[in-house]
């Protein structure tokens, strides 16, 4: 299951752009505001080094990366979810994504059009995400009411749920997204149903002209260390030209390395957003293809295999957990087992970032 990432940000602020850079994918790019009515989606093949090295080794095989979704999510503009510009078309784009790419415009350009005049990052994000942060108090105040009718009855979950609804709106009505607010294992359930905007990990993304760097980016980084948000400097225009120009991976890092970029901005991107939502990458060598996976930091053994295929959950017998560092040093997989050195791990194994791993089942 690839992860999915949803852009969102003013108009011309370089959502559209960022997007063909991260899946070359071409959707349109235009220099007025609302180009993109239709939601675009693109899926993006994560280049991973790993994943190369890994097979290096096994060169007859096919390498399978990770894919990340990445939607690009026109529309949201200050007043959106009262219905201004596209209104509330982005709601459900935005439900549908797990994670936010907050696209903040930090390059001055007179021919580029700004919503509001002119560039001034600390607003920019604030009017975004209280168009999103409005969105999750209509949604919150009409469960509240809900729960308050049966909460009148004595029902005492009812009553458990407006406290807790009372203060997600309290945060709400402050300005505080949700996802600033310590919350339990126990609030998950109600939490994953109501899908608030502002309850999903968020990633800054400054997009900077050719140049990198600059006051406007410094800016939105102070603003993302004071929310605890992550954040990446991205040099949009130039990541689009380049992706078009010259699809040669190789050729293309060239050129990155030109401008003092040692990866491109989907390697940066992806290397945020995984740490963002806790994911780890694990490596398979089965059959035809050698492949990466992700799965949420923690995942046992027996739920590292259901990714691959549902019946190896229960019918995991064990896995043979081979960490890549060694497998390299050995050469080859069967150096590696004549070594002594295959983990045979059982249900309780806890699966590392870079493992690869051969599942035995029943
Ligand atoms: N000068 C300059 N223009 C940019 C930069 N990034 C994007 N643009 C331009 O800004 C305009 C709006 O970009 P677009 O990606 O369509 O914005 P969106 O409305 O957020 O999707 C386009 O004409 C882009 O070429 C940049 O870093 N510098
Ligand atoms: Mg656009």
């Amino acid at each position: 299951m690839s992860r999915s990432f949803g852009l969102v940000g003013l108009p011309n602020a370089g959502k559209s752009t960022i997007f063909n850079a991260l899946t070359l994918a071409g959707a349109k790019v235009e220099a007025y505001p609302f180009c993109t009515i239709e939601p675009h989606h693109g899926v993006a093949a994560v280049p991973d080094e790993r994943l190369d090295r890994l097979h290096s080794l096994f060169p007859g095989k096919k390498k399978v990366p990770t894919a990340i979704e990445v939607v690009d999510i026109a529309g949201l503009v200050e007043g959106a979810s009262e219905g201004q510009g596209l209104g509330n078309q982005f709601l459900a784009e935005i439900r549908g994504v797990e994670a936010i790419l907050h696209v903040v415009r930090c390059f001055d350009d007179p021919d580029i059009a700004h919503p509001m005049g002119n560039v001034d990052v600390r607003r920019d994000v604030a009017v975004v995400e209280g168009e999103l942060l409005a969105k999750d108090r209509e949604t919150l105040e009409r469960r509240r009411e809900r729960s308050a009718k049966a909460a009148r009855t004595g029902d005492r979950s009812a009553q458990e749920e407006v406290a807790f609804l009372d203060r997600l709106l309290a945060a709400v009505n402050e300005g505080r997204p949700i996802r600033a607010l310590p919350l339990s294992a126990h609030d998950q359930p109600l939490l994953r149903e109501l899908a608030p905007l502002t309850a999903k990990p968020v990633l800054y993304i400054a997009n900077v002209g050719d140049e990198g760097e600059n006051d406007l980016s410094r800016d939105l980084a102070a603003v993302a260390r004071e929310s605890g948000a992550g954040w990446i400097v991205v040099r949009g225009k130039l990541e689009a030209e380049l992706g078009e120009a010259c699809p040669d991976e190789t050729e293309r890092r060239a050129f990155l390395r030109e401008y003092g970029l040692p990866e491109s901005a989907l390697v940066r991107l992806v290397a945020e957003a995984y740490r963002l939502l806790s994911v780890i990458t694990f490596y398979t060598v089965e059959g035809p293809e050698v492949r990466a996976w992700t799965v949420p930091a923690g995942t046992k053994a027996p739920d590292a295999g259901a990714a691959i295929h549902s019946d190896f959950r229960d019918r995991f017998v064990l896995a043979e957990v081979m960490p890549l560092p060694d497998l390299l040093a050995a050469g080859s997989e069967r150096a590696l087992r004549e070594a002594g050195k295959v983990h045979r791990a059982g249900r309780d194994y806890t699966v590392h970032d870079g493992d690869v791993i051969h599942f035995v089942s029943a």
